[in-house]
């Protein structure tokens, strides 16, 4: 029978994007002036090809305090608290950071942007010399696909913080969007697939609906990020869809269906997804690996950020 770490080996060929754990590392060896600089000029490079969407009131009224708190400070206690984010110390700031929800961190973040860009908050010193090791993780991360570059970026801001209790507790997080009504829902087609609980998959994340989508889950099924441990138990996977899944456009394109042991199936699926944040200036290359039991119920499914766009054609054991 299946176990969990068996699921999570299905379609094993799939090329995943290594090199934004490889970058993230080098990244986290950097000091903090240093890493805090690369990510501004990372941000500033990538803005002259993408846009970022402001992050709605919603969301922001969660970081208010503290982002009012920070712009009162002057210069030099406005570094500190950066570098202290970066350098996840115990102070009161980084606490508070460390419970908000991804959206929350990157919202505060593209407000310190702006106030920065604006004189409100210290800039990056001008004239700012990057180390040589900085250096070549800005180079590295320059080369890879946007995709990549916004995953890597949105890793550094998760990883900021202090957090005692290391993930455990309860977040702070924006407040779920209502389901789009069922008459403005598009569906989904899947070019060599053709499976309800994979479409309903789909069809159910796009429309917010998550509350219709944990139900196609095993009570012990899991669900596995790009990059992440599964997150096990429909418990857990629906107060990750509520927390950091809302607006997501999932664009599959085609996939493949075999059955695996036990009665179960096995679906590899490849498309696009797209973040609220840079809507459709930004299509991420990724799988869908599901394992469905016999009644068709979800018991693991990963979503694989891919190493290239040539990994969209590989999908069974005749592209092997
Ligand atoms: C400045 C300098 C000082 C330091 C910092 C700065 C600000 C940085 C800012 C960065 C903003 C970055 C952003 C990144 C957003 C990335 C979003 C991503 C989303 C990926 C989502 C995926 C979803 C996949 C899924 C699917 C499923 O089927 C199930 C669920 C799920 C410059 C001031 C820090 C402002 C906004 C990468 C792949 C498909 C797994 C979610
Ligand atoms: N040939 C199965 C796989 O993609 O790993
Ligand atoms: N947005 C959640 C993730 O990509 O893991
Ligand atoms: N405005 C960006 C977002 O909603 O995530």
């Amino acid at each position: 029978m299946f176990t969990l770490d068996k699921a999570a080996r299905i379609f094993p060929e799939t090329q995943t994007a290594d090199v934004v754990p490889a970058i993230t590392a080098r990244f986290r060896l950097l000091s903090a002036e240093d890493q805090l600089a690369l990510i501004w000029f990372a941000y500033l490079e990538m803005g002259s090809t993408i846009t970022i969407a402001a992050p709605g009131a919603a969301r922001m009224q969660f970081a208010e305090r503290t982002l009012n708190e920070i712009k009162a400070m002057s210069f030099a206690e406005q570094s500190q608290v950066m570098c202290d984010l970066a350098n996840r110390i115990d102070t009161p700031i980084c606490r508070t950071y460390s419970v908000w929800s991804v959206n929350i961190k990157l919202g505060f973040w593209y407000q310190l942007g702006e106030w920065m860009a604006a004189g409100l908050v210290a800039p990056i010193p001008e004239g700012y010399q990057l180390s040589a090791n900085a250096t070549a993780v800005l180079n590295s991360l320059k080369e890879v696909d946007k995709g990549q570059q916004i995953t890597i970026l949105r890793n550094f801001v998760v990883d900021m913080g202090y957090d005692p209790q290391k993930g455990e507790g309860q977040r702070v997080m924006e407040p779920v969007v209502p389901p789009t009504p069922e008459q403005l829902r598009k569906k989904v087609f899947i070019e060599g697939v053709i499976n309800p609980t994979v479409n309903n998959y789909m069809d159910l994340l796009n429309a917010n609906d998550f509350d219709n989508l944990i139900e196609l889950f095993m009570p012990d099924g899991a669900l596995q990020p790009p990059f992440q441990k599964p997150i096990v138990g429909k418990d857990a996977i629906l107060r990750f869809f509520r927390e950091d899944c809302q607006n997501l456009q999932l664009l599959p394109e085609r996939g493949y269906a075999e059955p695996a042991e036990g009665g179960f199936t096995q679906i590899k699926v490849t498309g696009k997804v797209q973040t609220p944040w840079f809507g459709a200036g930004v299509g991420m290359n990724v799988a869908w690996r599901f394992l469905l039991n016999p009644e068709g119920k979800i018991y693991f499914v990963a979503i694989d950020l891919l190493a290239s766009a040539a990994e969209l054609l590989k999908l069974g054991r005749e592209s092997a």
